[in-house]
């Protein structure tokens, strides 16, 4: 397929959003009457409930009927590589666990790709209200409104997204090494439990930074591109660009970047310079 027109990928983000609104008034509805939601474990802290496979449902429907060419990757139901051909790739309801628990931090996450290159981006904020989007080289917004990451330079003043590792506990001493070189030099940490929104925090420049030991594609990959397109850097822990494949993830403002990657690297320094 050759580079998309802009045209095209207007076209869409466009379905993307209407996709993601049905989605989030059906989560918000369900969320009326949470108490009686069954949850199932996917794994002993992965949880899943007929909200998100709904969810997933419903943002399948709307695809089929306006972008049929588009396949769909997503968490509940599979579909396939997510950077191999034009994908929608989805996470019905990311932030499960808060959902579930009524803390008011989750939304809809939907990245459009073509062969692992992120052309529209889409993350409904459904508990305050809000869609954050993008296309590539179009630039980053919250509904009407342009988005750009932060300009703060002094690590001391940053505020920082984090995601605790929560299934695959060997990361566990690797995660708290970092977050205890980190603690001492940045403002604050916070683990709000929705990667997708921790990315739009960067987006907006609430969080001057983010970083997650392992994220699905779901989790990260509409955020990647709304990050970038706001002016910020998202890369691997060597500071590589980040993929879509899923992996380690760094996010930050950029200015910051080098400095931050090397706090988390393991035998990162405790104390690293200001950037200049
Ligand atoms: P999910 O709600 O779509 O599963 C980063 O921590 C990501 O991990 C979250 O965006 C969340 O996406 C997923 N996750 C799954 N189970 C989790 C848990 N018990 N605690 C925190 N995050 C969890
Ligand atoms: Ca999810």
């Amino acid at each position: 397929m050759p580079l998309p027109t802009s045209t095209q990928r207007t076209h869409w983000r466009d379905v993307a959003i209407s996709a993601a609104a049905h989605a989030a008034a059906f989560i918000a509805q369900e969320s009326l009457t949470r108490h009686t939601i069954t949850w199932e474990e996917k794994s002993a802290t992965d949880f899943v409930s007929h909200v998100d496979l709904g969810a997933e449902a419903i943002i399948r429907r709307v695809f089929a009927e306006q972008a049929p060419d588009i396949r769909i990757v997503g968490e509940e139901l599979g579909g396939g590589s997510p950077v191999n051909g034009l994908v929608a790739i989805v996470d019905p309801l990311d932030g499960t666990t808060n959902f579930l628990h009524g803390f008011p931090n989750y939304g809809v996450s939907i990245c459009v790709a073509l062969d692992g290159v992120p052309q529209a981006a889409v993350i409904h904020d459904v508990s305050r209200g809000g869609t954050y989007h993008a296309i590539a080289g179009g630039g980053a917004f919250r509904d009407d409104r342009p988005l750009h990451v932060s300009t703060l330079a002094t690590h001391g003043r940053a505020l920082i997204g984090t995601g605790i590792p929560f299934k695959d506990i060997t990361h566990a001493d690797r995660y708290l090494g970092q977050l205890r070189r980190l603690m001492p030099v940045v403002s604050g940490v916070r683990r709000a439990g929705s990667a997708a929104l921790d990315l739009c925090d960067v987006t907006a420049g609430r969080f001057d930074a983010f970083w997650e030991l392992y994220l699905n594609p779901w989790d990260l990959a509409a955020g990647v591109l709304l990050v970038r397109e706001a002016g910020g850097r998202v890369t691997d822990l060597e500071g590589r660009d980040a993929g879509l494949e899923g992996g380690p993830i760094v996010a930050s403002n950029g200015i910051l970047h080098e400095w931050f990657l090397g706090v988390l690297r393991d035998e990162g320094p405790a104390h690293s310079p200001q950037p200049a």
